[in-house]
């Protein structure tokens, strides 16, 4: 009988390059952009987080970015967390990374869910390049997990999952098994294959607590797996009627007030207020 499960020949071809091969070939603007475009604002490629709390969303940020840059916690007990934002040029590409609270615990009521949405996704405007689906492959799936894929639709749309790759932290627990992440996928849990299914058989795995070098590597990978998922999606970027509610209103607001300064230093957000409010009455007239 034929698995269930198979990987689109893209996933599979990067799953067997050689890593030398992987770091020697050089990026470029030009993997996303037309060639001769000036870099521009609008070229930063915009990475999200999503997951329940303690999935890794936090360390897999600090992977990407390279450094400690986002609180991780070993406590799963959540302290009220909320949406940051830090950056990071790699190999010519200027990342934008938005690490999120447990948006999938069930534990935010729906008006702090909506805030905490509007907080994440006016940093990311025009819209994300990518949302990285985090969860673990050291623990069963939850079942908050197992409905992610209802919740995204629910909240960004069936457009949405196009944009969704699955990454799964705590690699190392799989690794000291002897196993290999293939291995792991095609004997586990079904629901996982039908997660990675629904995104389009993409996922890649980590772990956060490996060499600088090693983590560079999965970082190089993940860039591959997102550039051929951008070029699938037509070089656009996410977006909807809420994303687009939103940028009118952050325009509006910089017409009447001028420049705010939406993210500080440190990587917080400063919510706009309007831009919650835009949200917010999506959200009442979306459901
Ligand atoms: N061994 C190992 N530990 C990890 C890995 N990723 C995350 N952790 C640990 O798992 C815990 C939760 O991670 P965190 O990033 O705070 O999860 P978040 O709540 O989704 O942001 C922390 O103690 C991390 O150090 C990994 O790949 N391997
Ligand atoms: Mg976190």
């Amino acid at each position: 009988m034929m698995d269930r499960y198979s990987m689109p020949t893209a996933v599979t071809k990067l799953n067997d390059r050689d890593n030398d091969t992987l770091e020697k070939k050089p990026f470029k603007h030009s993997d996303w952009y037309n060639e001769g475009e000036q870099q521009t604002q609008s070229d930063i490629m915009r990475i999200i987080c999503l997951g329940r709390t303690g999935a890794g969303k936090s360390s897999l940020g600090n992977t990407l970015l390279g450094q400690k840059w986002f609180k991780s916690k070993q406590s799963t007990k959540s302290v009220t967390e909320k949406c940051a934002v830090g950056n990071r040029l790699f190999k010519g590409i200027q990342m934008s990374v938005v690490d999120t609270p447990g948006l999938f615990d069930n534990k935010l009521s729906q008006s702090e869910c909506h805030k905490e949405i509007a907080r994440c996704i006016q940093t990311v405007v025009p819209g994300p390049h990518a949302f990285l689906i985090v969860i673990r492959c050291d623990t069963r799936f939850t079942p908050e997990e197992k409905a992610c894929i209802i919740w995204i639709k629910e909240k960004f749309g069936e457009k949405a999952l196009d944009y969704c790759i699955v990454v799964m932290t705590h690699l190392d627990s799989v690794e000291k098994d002897d196993q290999t992440i293939e291995q792991f996928i095609k004997d586990g849990d079904e629901e996982i294959k039908e997660l990675i299914t629904k995104c389009g058989g993409r996922y890649c795995a980590v772990n956060n607590d490996a060499s600088a070098e090693e983590k560079d590597i999965v970082l190089i990978k993940l860039l591959q797996i997102i550039s051929i998922m951008i070029k699938a999606n037509d070089g656009k970027v996410f977006t909807n009627e809420m994303i687009r509610r939103l940028t009118k209103a952050l325009r509006r607001n910089k017409e009447a007030h001028g420049e705010y300064k939406m993210i500080e230093p440190d990587g917080t957000i400063n919510p706009l207020p309007e831009v919650e409010e835009e949200v917010a009455e999506y959200y009442q007239n979306h459901h």
